[in-house]
């Protein structure tokens, strides 16, 4: 797919079908759908799910047990299954995880589907499954878009090709088109009580909510695209416990009229990354894992794991013996491309020939339960906007909690549990490049970007760097690009 001119578009339903399992009603219409869904329960997996005591792990009531196929797909809806099961670490360890997934699975299932892939509401009122966006838009090669030609005026550096690429998007990420409905119908085969909760989505950034979801339940969530930007989906049972144990993805707004800009008449940008972050803490997963239900403040959390989409340290890196797992890292994290001019007075627009080519956008979305300094060296970003409000480029003021808010160069880009930051990386020369050097440069530089809360660096406690890292790419016409 990497190597192709066109994205993979399929259909999002599913062919395999039990109505028997599933009555839902094929007539269903947007009158019959609930704006907040109430859960409706089926009677063998109610019966089941009651138990939240702790209990030894071989007589937990599970409902798991009641999917075992997925429901009849609607048009124009998003089937989400809140699933369990045992997810790969760095360290090779397997750690109970829950989720949001494409189709119904089991805890024992070897791939259980606990993160769906990316999928897209379109205006037009169709769910399409993409990894990439723009629809159609060309698939930069290994992630990184090509240039348009030298920059004849800048040795080494190069011009963009503007509105043209697509970029890739990590699991867990829903595009919704401005203008479209959102509808997310959510199974709950878990034994206890969960739900799905869209942050600050709804009219006066209050959130969108199923309700609560009883196990074996399902539930209708239909609303609006809201604003162009970030919101993260995710369930907020006995909050953050259910979140950590991976309940959570992101809602990607576009404008599909402008979809290289973050919003209408705010930054453009080349191509862009979304990065979510999470901790995972194998105490809770435990706890949660046994029947048992998490009380954090008798047990705090001490997470053990820290992920940049779904992947830490040397996999997050692209740096693993497996390929693919690498080319989805560089699809979908390793920033990169090739060096440019770029004036932050103007993100978008060739004003003044050869000062504006636009950078790349990264997009910082942390549902995850640390807080994250997110570092990168190189280049100094630009953060543009916080959960989805555009910060001021003059007249900044201090918040009260004592941030900065203010459009600025920064080296760190600070991101507390459930922030979305929108920053620029230039990809321009490095400042500390002298000529000699520059002029001279024959391959890719690559850049680390570590998070300075440094417990974020480590594996189950040791194996730096083994946790929340990635790299950014400048890329070179020579030898390397
Ligand atoms: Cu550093």
């Amino acid at each position: 797919m990497s190597s192709e001119n066109t994205p993979a578009i399929t259909p999002s339903s599913v062919s395999d079908t039990d109505s028997a399992l599933h009555p839902v009603e094929p007539g269903i219409n947007r009158s019959t759908l609930l704006k907040f869904g109430a859960a409706t329960a089926w009677g063998t997996a109610v019966a089941m799910g009651a138990a939240v005591s702790p209990v030894s792990a071989a007589g937990v009531p599970r409902a798991h047990g009641r999917f075992t196929a997925s429901a009849v797909p609607l048009p124009g809806v998003l089937d989400l299954y809140i699933n369990e099961g045992y997810t790969k670490m760095v360290d090779d360890s397997l750690v109970y995880q829950r989720g949001f997934g494409d189709r119904p699975t089991a805890l024992r299932d070897a791939r259980p589907s606990l993160r769906v892939v990316p999928k897209i509401f379109t205006r037009e009122g169709q769910v399409v499954e993409s990894r990439t966006y723009p629809l159609g838009a060309a698939i930069p090669p290994n992630g990184t878009p090509a240039p348009a030609g030298a920059d004849p005026a800048n040795p080494g550096q190069f011009f963009i090709r503007r509105n043209h690429w697509a970029s890739f998007f990590p699991q867990r990420t829903i595009i919704v088109e401005s203008g479209a409905t959102v509808r997310l119908r959510v199974f709950n085969g878990l034994a206890g009580t969960h739900q799905l909760t869209v942050a600050q989505a709804a009219h006066g950034r209050s959130d969108l909510s199923t309700g609560p979801i009883a196990p074996g339940g399902q539930a209708l969530l239909e609303f609006d695209a809201p604003y162009a930007g970030t919101y993260i989906y995710y369930d907020p049972t006995n909050a953050p416990v259910q979140r950590a144990l991976g309940l959570f993805g992101t809602i990607l707004v576009m404008d599909p009229d402008d979809p290289w800009r973050v919003a209408p008449n705010q930054m453009a940008f080349e191509r862009q990354w979304l990065w979510m972050t999470h901790a995972i803490d194998t105490t809770w997963a435990r706890i949660e894992a046994a029947g048992g239900t998490v009380n954090p403040l008798t047990d705090p959390a001490v997470p053990r794991y820290f992920m940049l989409n779904d992947r830490s340290g040397y996999e997050a890196l692209g740096h693993s013996p497996n390929r693919e797992l690498n080319r989805l890292a560089h699809e979908e994290s390793l920033i990169s491309g090739y060096p440019r001019q770029v004036d932050i007075r103007n993100f978008g627009e060739d004003l003044a020939l050869g000062t504006l080519r636009g950078g790349q956008a990264v997009r910082m979305v942390n549902p995850g339960i640390a807080s994250h300094q997110m570092h990168f060296h190189g280049n100094h970003l630009w953060t543009v906007r916080r959960n989805n409000v555009e910060w001021p480029r003059e007249f900044g003021h201090v918040d009260a909690d004592g941030h900065v808010v203010l459009q600025q160069w920064e080296d760190v880009i600070e991101l507390p549990p459930m922030d979305r930051k929108d920053c620029i990386i230039p990809l321009k020369r490095p400042p500390d490049a002298t000529d000699k050097v520059w002029y001279n440069r024959t391959e890719d530089w690559k850049y680390p970007m570590h998070c300075h809360a440094e417990m974020s660096q480590t594996a189950a406690g040791g194996m730096y760097p083994g946790g929340l890292v990635a790299h950014w790419e400048l890329k070179s016409q020579v030898n390397g690009g």
